[in-house]
């Protein structure tokens, strides 16, 4: 890969804060785009607008903001498909984690095959049915892997296979969705299970039981409400009990140091949450975490970046 493309994605159909818009834009005024730069050339293309007004011919009965959830995600799927991929690395600002449909369902006509690691407090893998909230945010891989229809996303044509994708983190999952998991066999890997056994061990696990011939590009979904409580505040649905900080970055080198991790998805920072102190930290910690993987991504195997120093 030669460089980094950024994509800002302020959708925010798949909760009811509208501050999720906010992040790319927060991101750019913090230098989200000069420090990639320090790592290698780095080209911003701008935000997708999404050119629909949010009115519901009639509210849905299982999806909040359906006909926008829809609509957005198909747009991000299609201006993602017609972007020349083969030699950059993509970063996707969001905007909340329904997008994922989006971007993964685009990334999947350049590569296929690709292994999805979704770091997350949650599951996101309800069904319509199954959701206990309405929020799209908690669905998009339910539609990602086939499970679900709904007249608004007739556009789906892609799958991504169960035994591609590998959840980090998660601590706080509906009982529909510990079914769908146990159901499809999905690897799992709680927050609990990476502080008892490490990062590094269990990345390379799941990316063995995944791809046991290290060839398939990789693809990180990265909720920043994967991080504990007490380390970010500006985001909409904080869980306690996270991995440590320390293996959070570690999971984000290890998967840079595969030579395979071609995108990510920066997803649920809400600046409109918390007092000014803390979303300047979790501004901070996102830009770090960022800054720190795509530095790896980048020099893997040259001279090593030191640990970011909040983490010294
Ligand atoms: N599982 C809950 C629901 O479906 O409503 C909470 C989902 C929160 C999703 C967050 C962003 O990752
Ligand atoms: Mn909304
Ligand atoms: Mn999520
Ligand atoms: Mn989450």
């Amino acid at each position: 890969m030669k460089d980094i493309k950024v994509i800002g994605i302020p959708f925010d159909f798949g909760q009811d804060h509208i501050g999720v818009r906010l992040a790319p834009h927060v991101l750019r005024e913090a230098n989200l785009i000069p420090r990639l730069q320090n790592i290698v050339k780095t080209e911003d293309l701008g935000d997708i607008i999404f050119p629909f007004k949010l009115v519901e011919a009639k509210k849905d009965k299982y999806i909040k903001h359906s006909l926008g959830a829809g609509l957005g995600t198909k747009a991000i799927s299609d201006r993602l498909e017609e972007e020349d991929l083969s030699k950059s690395f993509l970063l996707n600002v969001g905007g909340d984690h329904g997008l994922g449909l989006g971007t993964i369902h685009g990334l999947l006509s350049h590569h296929p095959e690709s292994v999805v690691v979704w770091a997350d407090a949650h599951g996101d893998i309800n069904t319509p049915e199954t959701s206990p909230s309405g929020n799209f945010h908690g669905m998009p891989l339910a539609f990602l892997l086939g499970l679900s229809q709904h007249p608004h996303f007739g556009w789906i044509r892609r799958k991504l296979l169960p035994n591609k994708l590998i959840f980090f983190g998660p601590r706080d999952l509906d009982e529909g969705e510990k079914d769908i998991i146990a159901r499809h066999n999905i690897q799992y890997y709680s927050s609990e299970d990476i502080n008892r056994l490490g990062a590094k061990e269990v990345i390379e696990m799941a990316l063995h039981k995944a791809d046991p011939f290290g060839i398939c590009p990789i693809h990180l979904s990265f909720d920043v409400d994967v991080f504990d409580q007490m380390d970010i505040d500006s985001t909409g649905t904080k869980v306690p009990y996270g991995p440590k900080l320390e293996e959070l970055f570690l999971m984000g080198g290890v998967l840079a140091e595969t030579g395979r991790l071609k995108s990510m998805d920066l997803v649920e920072l809400n600046p409109q949450i918390g007092d000014a102190a803390s979303v300047e930290r979790s501004i901070a910690l996102v830009l770090e975490f960022v800054e720190a993987t795509l530095g790896q991504v980048f020099h893997a195997g040259k001279e090593k970046k030191p640990m970011p120093a909040m983490l010294e």
